[in-house]
């Protein structure tokens, strides 16, 4: 038998095997192959990481099989295609999601176990792929595997960072610690490289009539990642770039002893995709990070513009019929410069035929409205490393201001005539100008001041791309998202309620110009990593009960769940599948962090980013109340409570003061809890270190209660409560981001919602604050008990205790005292409805019947037939 390895990459004359014996062989064959393991200990001498590659090795055969097949297929067909071009995919681990979907679990796990092992074990072998930092880039991982599952032709373009996001350890004082990420040192075996596939990308130099002389070029190497779909034979395609130098060493430096200058290009050049940017909503102007996204979104539209030049030479006018490309955040969107640079500078189309294909084919998503994610880059910057581009974006800016004049005009006119201006005191003219004299400079100055602005330039510029910074007279920046409106086709939310927000604030302006460009795709989540595959007893369950294992691929399915939530024995399986992910859970928590935890609690799970909008501020604040009054309470009040389990997961971005400060407080807290005899099993509280994709995949399925308790207006959508939410746990929480759509599919009732709502919001922090003295006494003793040192370090935590309740010192911008009380109260009724089991599980079951709705499938649907006009290409089964 004629084996496929990733050493020969010499594509097989037969297809890969699906009995297990025939697995079997072809494990020991990569084990000895491509492993190189020494043939006397295959396979009971080696180490889960040597046999997890090989059992890796074997199902990448699989993989690349039905990849060519789908791509050849594509390509021969050549439908219009979509690529989602994200600065991140937070993909996780790959193996069982790989087996599963391929529908080859029995089979291998049978293979493995044949040799001695267990599927489970090698699985944990396995490094995270974690280039994405949370919400935006794990939604373009869930996105891909939609978009492969539904046979649409479409790739994810992105960069093959050699360090992802941070490695979390928490010390003994509780602080974070941040450790590298090293993912890619046991090899990567999903993954192809594609030494063939290479683009030229530009830096700096200088522009000459508009020819672009760059005064610094590096390689840009393809690796292909196979996405294989569920229940199809499509296996899609997420292509990393790999950033290289043009020379690999500069011999002549070398040969003359001058060791760091030769290899001083290579060091250069890698570093552009050498580390993920650990930030989270907040983005820092750094040169570095623009030459990232540069990087990438030019290898991919170069890549892109090439395949479809090989199919349709210079037709350009067709390209927006054959290529649609998604802009994830910000990030990515200098693509409107370099696509115009490549269609204007490289294929001589001219300026407006150029145009008119860049807006009918980019289209623009944004995550979130904190201002510090918009991301703006100072002219500076961006004029130096990349001067053809600013040109351009210059020109765009310009031609968009001149198209708006005449409006705008009328709009001024408009304005005046209800409203006219004052008219202007007669200027007393300076004694220096009267004799004709040179204007003394500090004059001139002033005078500019005094100076009214035109209301015409005035209302243009908030229109403008290019705009003045208003913290830092002079400094001119580039805001990038006006950019990616202006030049999109279609610009779009995450949730209902964000969608709505963008279009009364970010882009009030635009929105009023242009209404139909603006849309909502309500995020949604993949069911097959995060319902099907980790969560196999309810899995079970639910396809025994529907009667059907249809429902991963037709999520609405679950629906048919309703009408057992109130059946007893459904109810009494329901909470011993609960029951036992809470087990699971347990034991790795022991494993990992020493703690015992009881398996009876409530388990009660915040796990995100940690960041003050999230509020997990808030959930701490609750949880040291809770603490009190169980040390002070008497044994009778004792057996009143319901006892919890607190577990917190998420890291702090490395530069965010308070975010680690909120991490410690977390930290210190579960010390001094977990240790308290007066406490035992009514309460612990546990900080999982390093969450991560894999975390999550074991803390989703155990969850009771999942905290999305973000201030309103804040969170865009969020993506774990839907995940959550499949798994049938509770959510507290506010009406924000896609809580609101969760509780139109489960029943507001059914969730615990507290909290001031959007609409509120902005009149609480522009007056009603000011006068506010209703510290709930709770709130207080919490705070007290922080400044006291309960949990040590109380000088350290002084400012965090300030942050929300010394008005001089700062603003509460996030509301955590006032909506304290409620939050309280919500958190009543989540013990109240616990003491009811039935109530609590009848809930549970409906979220999950009502999870159907935030499906990846159906957002990655909408957003092909309402933004992308992208169709399914079904491939052949071999
Ligand atoms: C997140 C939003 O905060 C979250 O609400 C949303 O569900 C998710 O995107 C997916 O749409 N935003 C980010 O992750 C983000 O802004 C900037 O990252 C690097």
């Amino acid at each position: 038998r004629e084996i496929v390895s990733p050493s020969n990459g010499a594509s097989s004359t037969s297809r890969p095997s699906k009995d297990p014996s025939s697995v079997q062989a072809d494990v020991l064959q990569n084990l000895e192959f491509v492993v190189g393991a020494p043939s006397n200990k295959i396979p009971n001498g080696l180490d889960a990481k040597s046999v997890y590659r090989g059992v890796a090795a074997s199902v990448r055969e699989h993989l690349i099989d039905a990849f060519n097949r789908t791509q050849d297929y594509w390509s021969e067909k050549d439908p219009k295609f979509v690529y989602y071009l994200s600065a991140e995919f937070l993909m996780g681990r790959s193996l069982m999601n790989a087996v599963q979907n391929l529908e080859l679990t029995g089979t291998y796990s049978e293979a493995v176990k044949q040799l001695g092992y267990d599927l489970e074990t090698l699985r944990d072998a396995e490094q995270n792929a974690a280039l994405g930092n949370g919400g935006l880039g794990r939604l373009a991982a869930c996105f891909i595997d939609s978009m492969a599952t539904l046979n649409l032709p479409g790739w994810g373009y992105g960069i093959r960072y050699k360090y992802g996001m941070f490695k979390q350890a928490i010390d003994e004082k509780g602080y974070q610690q941040e450790l590298p990420d090293i993912w890619l040192s046991n090899g990567n075996p999903w993954e192809i490289p594609r030494p063939d596939i290479t683009f030229k990308i530009g830096f700096y130099g200088s522009v000459d009539n508009f020819k672009w002389s760059p005064g610094e070029t590096i390689i840009a190497k393809a690796y292909d990642n196979p996405i294989p779909g569920y229940k199809t034979a499509t296996v899609g395609n997420l292509r990393l770039w790999e950033a290289l130098p043009v020379d690999e060493f500069d011999l002549t430096a070398f040969n003359e002893g001058k060791y760091d200058k030769a290899v001083e290009q290579r060091r250069k050049a890698e570093d552009i995709s050498a580390v993920l940017y650990p930030n989270d909503a907040t983005e820092y102007g750094k040169e570095l990070r623009l030459k990232q996204q540069f990087f990438f979104v030019s290898a991919s539209l170069q890549d892109a513009l090439a395949r479809f030049k090989a199919k349709h030479s210079d037709n350009w006018q067709l390209l927006p019929e054959k290529a649609v490309f998604q802009m994830n955040d910000t990030h990515p969107t200098i693509a409107v410069a370099e696509l115009m640079r490549l269609l204007i500078d490289e294929q001589n189309l001219d300026w407006d035929t150029a145009w008119g294909i860049v807006q009918k084919t980019l289209a623009f998503t944004n995550h979130t409205v904190m201002p510090e994610a918009l991301e703006k880059w100072p002219v500076k910057v961006l004029g130096k490393l990349l001067p053809r581009h600013l040109e351009i974006i210059d020109k765009i800016d310009s031609i968009w201001k001149d198209s708006l004049k005449e409006k705008v005009l009328a709009q001024v006119e408009e304005m005046h005539k209800k409203n006219p201006p004052k008219p202007k005191a007669a200027k007393e003219v300076p004694l220096a100008k009267k004799a004709g004299a040179p204007a003394v400079p500090e004059q001139a100055e002033e005078e500019e001041e005094e100076e009214e602005e035109d209301p015409v330039e005035a209302a243009l510029n908030k229109y403008g791309i290019i705009t003045e910074n208003p913290w830092e007279k002079g400094v001119k920046l580039v805001n990038m998202a006006y950019l990616a409106v202006v030049g999109s086709k279609a610009v779009n939310g995450v949730a209902a309620i964000h969608s709505d927000i963008i279009k009364r604030t970010i882009f009030k302006d635009f929105f009023e110009l242009t209404p139909n460009k603006f849309q909502n795709k309500t995020n949604g989540v993949t069911p097959r990593r995060w319902l099907a595959w980790c969560n196999p007893g309810l899995a079970a369950l639910i396809t025994e009960t529907l009667g059907t294992d249809a429902w991963p691929n037709d999520l609405n399915l679950l629906t048919g769940l309703r009408q057992y939530a109130d059946d007893k024995d459904f109810q009494k399986k329901w909470r011993a599948i609960k029951h036992e992910n809470k087990a699971r859970l347990a034991a790795k928590i022991k494993e990992r962090t020493g703690i015992d935890l009881p398996t009876e609690p409530l388990y009660d799970i915040q796990i995100k980013r940690i960041h003050e909008y999230k509020r997990q501020y808030l959930n701490i604040l609750s949880v040291i109340y809770r603490y009190h009054e169980i040390k002070t309470a008497s044994p009778e009040e004792r057996k009143k409570f319901v006892p919890r389990v607190t577990i917190f997961g998420g890291k702090a971005a490395s530069a965010y003061y308070m975010a680690k400060k909120i991490v410690r407080l977390i930290n210190r807290v579960g010390m001094v809890v977990n240790k308290d005899p007066d406490v035992k099993d009514l309460l612990k509280v546990v900080f999982v270190p390093d969450y991560n994709v894999d975390w999550a995949e074991a803390l989703i399925p155990a969850a009771e209660l999942c905290q999305q308790i973000s201030t309103a207006g804040t969170e865009a959508s969020g993506t774990s409560n839907m995940k959550f939410q499949m798994n049938g746990c509770l959510i507290i929480g506010t009406m924000d981001g896609a809580n609101i759509e969760i509780a139109e599919e489960v029943g507001k009732e059914n969730l615990f919602i507290f909290g001031m709502d959007e609409s509120e919001v902005p009149a609480w922090r522009e007056g009603k604050r000011a006068e506010w003295k209703d510290y709930d006494p709770r709130f207080v003793k919490a705070l007290d008990m922080i400044k006291d040192g309960t949990f040590g370090d109380e000088e350290y935590f002084q400012d965090l205790a300030d942050s929300v309740s010394d008005m001089s010192k700062s603003n509460d911008w996030f509301l955590v005292a006032p909506d304290f009380t409620d939050y309280m109260r919500a958190q009543d009724d989540v013990d109240k409805i616990y003491q009811d089991q039935d109530e609590w599980t009848r809930r549970s079951i409906l979220y999950t019947a009502g999870s159907g709705f935030f499906s990846s499938d159906r957002t990655i649907k909408q957003y092909a037939d309402e933004i992308w006009d992208v169709k399914p290409v079904p491939v052949p089964a071999a």
